[in-house]
């Protein structure tokens, strides 16, 4: 039996653990709210955009995960370029034909490199993240995180947002981190880049797709891409290729790759004007891509090379153009987001839980993958490849 005594106590232990966290997440509010004055947020601004928000484990949490599974380079691309992707993009390019090409002509970049990275960023619009602002970067500016001054930063870029009226303040949501709208930009990089391009006199990048498409092409004009060179093409290494030489910083005249061995895919000679690098993102085996420097203004947007691929592959397709002609050096092909989301039924179908078949694959897709694996004697992976599917398709 429990005392009243007991029960008293664990009341003051639990009352003693919430309130000093409470208390130490509103002073460090405090804190950043005479900040947040010296540039410029009202008292009022502040208060409404505060009001209510809490210290949330959830960032935290998801601010310390670290990735446990090592996502090979195709199955990167497969799920970020496939034939729903394209054919998606395709209608929103349709859709939005005048604020691209006002995009294009006003900023110089290329509309399908701008649709990419939109596609990319949130699935044309799509999926802007629900997580809200406001409180994820307050979370981390008022936590132990070595970059709390940074987000403390992206705190303030918020708060500016909703002081000068551009954007509502309930619809300021994005990821964990703090990246939101179509295009998913920081508020920091809002701040310095974005731009009203549909005129109605706010920066919207969250219900305006014109000022979104606006906002990435003038990122990647900042980035200094150059309209009409392109971002580069896939080609053909030679045998023996030293794959130590590939990689985006390594740019030489055109030449130097020529003298290489390196031709086109078709095995016609290079072309490129200025410098350029070779990429060859899973070994002297797999796909290799003659970068420009326009690579390079794509990778700022993110900088992962893998990333940046994934982007001019689709801005290629997008314009009817082929994807990626070589084979992967993998015999286990990776799936497209459709055939996920088919692993995903069929998985559910024989009594796992994997959540809702979003073709999203997470720990519980991965647990049912090693699983099934297991059952059939196969090497275990959890990875959502061709084989497993085929295996289950039956
Ligand atoms: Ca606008």
């Amino acid at each position: 039996m429990t005392s009243r005594a007991t029960i008293t106590a664990l009341i003051c232990l639990a009352g003693l653990a919430a309130s000093p966290a409470r208390a130490d997440f509103d002073s460090c509010l405090a804190g950043i709210q005479s900040q947040a004055a010296a540039a410029g947020v009202s008292a009022q601004t502040f208060r409404t955009a505060t009001r209510g928000i809490a210290y949330d484990d959830k960032v935290i949490a998801l601010s310390q995960k670290q990735p446990e599974f090592k996502t090979p380079i195709w199955d990167y691309m497969a799920a970020l370029v496939d034939d729903e992707r394209v054919e998606d993009g395709k209608a929103a390019m349709r859709r939005n034909a005048q604020a691209l090409a006002t995009a294009e002509h006003r900023y110089g970049v290329d509309r399908h490199v701008i649709a990419a990275v939109w596609g990319v960023e949130s699935n044309f619009g799509k999926n802007l993240g629900t997580m809200p602002l406001v409180q994820s970067l307050a979370t981390l500016a008022c936590s132990g995180s070595r970059r709390r001054d940074y987000f403390r930063g992206e705190l303030i870029a918020t708060l500016k947002i909703i002081e000068r009226g551009d954007i509502e303040p309930s619809r300021l949501t994005g990821s964990w981190a703090g990246a939101f709208g179509q295009t998913q930009f920081m508020p920091s990089t809002y701040q310095r880049l974005a731009v009203d391009l549909d005129g109605d006199g706010r920066r919207d990048v969250v219900d305006s797709t014109a000022d979104a498409v606006g906002s990435t092409a003038n990122f990647l004009r900042a980035a200094k891409w150059s309209n009409g060179m392109g971002w580069g093409y896939e080609v053909r290494l030679p045998r023996g290729f030293n794959t130590a030489a590939a990689g985006r910083t390594r740019k030489h005249p055109v030449g130097h790759w020529t003298a290489m061995g390196v031709t086109k895919a078709d095995g016609s000679p290079l072309t490129a004007s200025g410098p350029v690098g070779i990429l060859a993102p899973a070994g002297a085996n797999g796909p290799a891509f003659l970068v420009t420097k326009n690579f390079d203004a794509i990778y700022s947007y993110n900088a992962a090379e893998s990333y940046g691929l994934a982007i001019a592959v689709l801005s290629d397709r997008l314009r009817g153009r082929p994807g990626v002609q070589a084979d992967w050096p993998t015999d286990d092909p990776p799936l497209s987001r459709a055939e996920r989301r088919d692993l995903q039924v069929r998985l559910t179908q024989r009594g796992f839980d994997v959540g809702e078949p979003d073709g999203k694959v997470g720990e519980k897709t991965r647990e049912a993958i090693k699983a099934v694996e297991r059952s059939l004697g196969m090497p275990l992976t959890g990875r959502p490849g061709g084989k497993v599917l085929q295996a289950l398709r039956g």
